[in-house]
């Protein structure tokens, strides 16, 4: 069982990962990213697809031609956990 974090542990994390925006609403993190083209948006979720299948930690994403949005809570705490900061920094360095 993962925990939420708590106000201030969302803070510090959120410092770590610029790039990120927070969603109150969901107790959730998003991070919009362009590419070229479609061929590299769908490569990058084929790598981020990998990372989340061996972290057993899945974004809710959508993808419009070279565009994907990305939005990363975690289902099994009812929010924002440090699964969550994981995964961003993981995306990030593919980046
Ligand atoms: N992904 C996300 N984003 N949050 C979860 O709580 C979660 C997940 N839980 N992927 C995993 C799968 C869980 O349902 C399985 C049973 O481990």
């Amino acid at each position: 069982m993962v925990a939420r974090l708590t106000e201030g542990h969302r803070r510090e994390s959120l410092a770590a990962i610029p790039d990120w925006g927070y969603d109150e609403g969901r107790d959730a993190i998003t991070r919009r990213v362009v590419f070229a083209n479609f061929v590299e948006a769908f490569g990058f979720m084929t790598q981020v697809a990998l990372l989340a299948e061996k972290a057993d930690h899945h974004p809710e994403w959508s993808n419009v031609w070279n565009r994907v949005d990305i939005l990363l809570t975690t289902h099994d705490a009812g929010g924002l956990s440090q699964r969550d900061i994981a995964m961003a920094q993981a995306i990030d360095a593919l980046l």
